[in-house]
């Protein structure tokens, strides 16, 4: 059994040096914070909040705890941070049920749009709990519409406005979102899983003084151990807690927490501040050679880690029937990964969507500047254009792989 999964966890090593990935909520946690994560602190049951548990022999993981909501705050500039949520979905869980009924009303951002499966989708259970109206895009900018935000918090009188996305590329207006709440006397509650890292070197506008409430995975941008984290201002911060622990928590996870307060102190770095502004560079370049080789970038643009594509045109006219799907399938061939995803109106399902979503977290932390992003995008579109040319993709798969050895993730692990 033992070893199989260290067989297991090597095979895994060796895929992720070999291969280019675009998955825009992926990135790669350095070995520190592997070591944190695989630390003894997974033996401890700590239920509870620091001086406050309910078992015995917590002096050591009460000072952990206490560290990483120290760095979190320091991070992000909270007034409160709690630190246990396991991930994003249950620090999303906790928000709801801290300050909503069942059945109440949310307005959130659809996932169809760019949101996330817990703003309200009818197979998750924040959909199936709660009352969700949601907001898309302009038809025409593909941008969000603060107007229409407006009109539908007026018409709907929803005791929450959830802000935040998984495939949105620009820039979100978060004190426009505050005044909107302010007056129509709703909560604002902002998932920034997504560009968590980017809010954290200041590279993107933070919600953290314009929002009741912030959710956030620490694994993303932020480059940490899988996780999430709750930060909110003092009003709230009984209610917060209590809905984590006990409301939808047990016993946190030690082990990450541990790891999570590396995070928070490495995203403090001048090297990390350095690191996004590529992530951003990155993304910039490889929408704008898209662009230029005649793709649809949704949006027309991008201002954060991530850009979709539409893959319904290229050069303006029709693109023949190539799918997300397709897209996805036929470049994991030549080792380059990323995800299919719906676009703003889509009209195909998201198993079989028309766009695909291209983020540049990993392939930054990697080492890829310009010049590589460029050249992967080349490589992209000469896929596409081959996709029925096994041989071609056979051979691209080979470039791919040696041009990755030269980019080693994890250079002390063999
Ligand atoms: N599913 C994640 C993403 O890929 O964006 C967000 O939780």
């Amino acid at each position: 059994m033992k070893k199989q999964i260290f067989k297991l966890i090597k095979e895994e090593l060796e895929r992720e040096e070999k291969t280019i990935n675009l998955i825009a909520s992926e990135n790669y946690a350095n070995p520190d914070i592997l070591k944190a994560t695989g630390s003894i602190f997974t033996n401890k049951y700590a239920e509870g909040y620091p001086e406050k548990r309910y078992y015995g022999g917590c002096q050591v993981v009460d000072k952990v705890e206490n560290y990483a909501i120290e760095q979190a705050r320091k991070l992000f500039n909270a007034t409160h941070v709690n630190v246990q949520p396991h991930s994003g979905s249950s620090a999303n869980m906790a928000v709801y049920f801290s300050q909503l009924k069942h059945g109440e009303t949310i307005l959130a951002m659809s996932l169809s749009a760019g949101g996330h499966l817990t703003h309200g989708h009818k197979v998750n259970f924040s959909g199936k709990l709660f009352n969700f109206v949601h907001y898309g895009v302009d038809p025409e900018t593909e941008m969000l519409d603060y107007d229409e935000i407006e009109i539908l918090v007026n018409q709907h009188k929803p005791k929450m406005l959830v802000a935040g996305a998984s495939a949105y590329s620009r820039f979100i207006d978060f004190a426009r979102l505050g005044e909107i709440a302010e007056d129509n006397n709703c909560i604002l509650f902002v998932d920034m899983a997504h560009i968590a890292g980017l809010v954290a070197a200041e590279l993107h506008p933070s919600p953290i003084p314009c929002a009741h409430i912030v959710s956030s995975t620490t694994h993303k941008t932020l480059r940490g151990p899988r996780g999430g984290f709750i930060c909110c201002q003092g009003d709230f911060k009984e209610s917060i807690d209590k809905s984590v622990m006990p409301g939808c928590q047990g016993g946190p996870l030690m082990n990450v927490i541990a790891a999570k307060a590396i995070a928070f102190e490495q995203a403090q770095s001048k090297d990390f501040k350095k690191y996004q502004e590529q992530v951003i560079k990155n993304a910039k370049i490889m929408a704008k050679t898209f662009k230029d080789l005649g793709y649809k970038i949704v949006s027309n643009g991008t201002d954060n880690h991530l850009f979709l594509i539409d893959l319904r045109q290229k050069n303006g006219e029709s693109f023949e029937k190539i799918t997300g799907k397709l897209v996805e399938e036929t470049l994991e061939k030549c080792s380059i990964i990323l995800n299919r995803n719906t676009i703003p109106f889509d009209t195909q399902s998201p198993v079989n969507p028309s766009g695909i979503r291209i983020g540049t977290p990993a392939i930054t932390t990697r080492g890829f500047k310009g010049k590589e992003a460029t050249q992967i995008v080349h490589w992209i579109d000469e896929a596409i254009k081959k996709r029925g040319d096994e041989a071609f993709l056979k051979k691209l798969k080979e470039i791919v792989e040696v041009f990755c050895k030269d980019f080693p993730i994890y250079p002390s692990f063999k």
